[in-house]
């Protein structure tokens, strides 16, 4: 006897493709951008689902939760809610499944390669090798990072792991968040202003969102200053792009290395003709190992929520608001 799979809504492709086959064999799966027309299939089939997959990048909008009147639960791809909309789900009384825990390695992984790559000028000077030049003339010399201090912006999982890598490299670690951290070994520094004046390389793992909107603006950006690194893990929203643009033009920073950017993936023009930062395609939680440890928890959030009503891992909505700043 043929048992009817629970419907569920796919806003897209998922980051790890056989995620999508899996989500298609144990459910009833509709794929919204692959629909013709897909407002008009949320206009006509909207009503009938309870359950919607997504990920952190494509979010879930106002638009699509409110085609959606019997959405009970969502499950979605990612450590960051930023994109999806709080105020719709939660009018719907929707629950919200993420990603936490699993990521924080890579993600800290990229943090320091992206420091070492803008402190090095691994990446530019790749570039220097592959045009020839080194027959010409030598590549100049560069600044150290064992050692030196590290300012972290978000002391959450992410932050955390960032600061154990830290200790590898014999550098010394100070953070700021909204509140101190009861029991850290490391410095708190009650302003960002503070930090970013204390820091040889200051780390973003800050939650993206309203609270901490384009609070890297210029004014942290001069007090890093010219010998100063900023490296950025977290959500392109955080910094001041055009702002962080003109620093790097006008060497009043030394240089950054950005995994994220305000507009993904369009990153500010004026970034890609700079040598001073290292660009990556939002790739700090893309290995095969995470990614597959972020689909099983993205499966199994939404098995459990069927069967018990209660997801494995649910989006702190009100503990993110009280601390906007804490890396999520
Ligand atoms: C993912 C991320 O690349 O977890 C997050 O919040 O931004 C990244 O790990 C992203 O979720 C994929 O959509």
């Amino acid at each position: 006897m043929a048992t009817s799979r629970p419907r569920v809504l796919q806003i897209g492709k998922m980051p790890l493709p056989p995620l999508d086959a899996e989500l298609a064999q144990a459910y009833e799966v509709h794929i919204l951008s692959e629909q013709a027309d897909p407002d008009r299939f949320l206009a006509e089939q909207g009503g009938q689902f309870e359950y919607v997959v997504t990920s952190a990048a494509m979010g879930l909008s106002a638009r699509v939760v409110d085609a959606l009147p019997r959405l009970r639960f969502v499950s979605s791809f990612g450590v960051g809610f930023d994109a999806l909309d709080r105020e719709s789900l939660q009018r719907q009384g929707a629950r919200v499944g993420y990603t936490p825990g699993v990521l924080d390695d890579c993600v800290a992984d990229m943090a320091f390669a992206l420091l070492l790559d803008a402190a090095r000028g691994l990446s530019e000077s790749d570039r220097f090798v592959r045009r020839g030049e080194w027959s010409r003339g030598r590549f100049g010399i560069r600044t150290r990072a064992s050692g030196q201090r590290l300012g972290i912006f978000g002391m959450g999982r992410i932050g955390s792991t960032v600061a154990r890598r830290a200790a590898g490299f014999d550098m010394e670690v100070a953070y700021h968040n909204r509140r101190p951290i009861e029991g850290s070994p490391h410095q708190y520094l009650p302003s960002l202003l503070e930090l970013a004046r204390w820091s040889d390389f200051l780390v973003i793992t800050a939650a993206g969102g309203d609270g901490t909107r384009h609070l890297v603006n210029a004014e942290v950006l001069d007090a890093l200053g010219p010998q100063g690194f900023l490296v950025n893990v977290a959500r392109g929203s955080v910094v001041d792009e055009a702002a962080l643009v003109t620093a790097l033009q006008n060497r009043r920073i030394a240089g950054a290395g950005l995994d994220v950017f305000d507009d993904e993936p369009h990153p500010h023009p004026g970034l890609l003709a700079l040598d001073n930062v290292v660009l990556a395609p939002h790739i700090a939680s893309g290995t095969h190992e995470t990614r597959r440890a972020m689909a099983d928890l993205v499966l199994h959030n939404l098995a459990q929520f069927i069967a018990t009503g209660e997801p494995v891992a649910e989006v702190p909505w009100s503990a993110a608001q009280q601390a906007a700043t804490a890396a999520a």
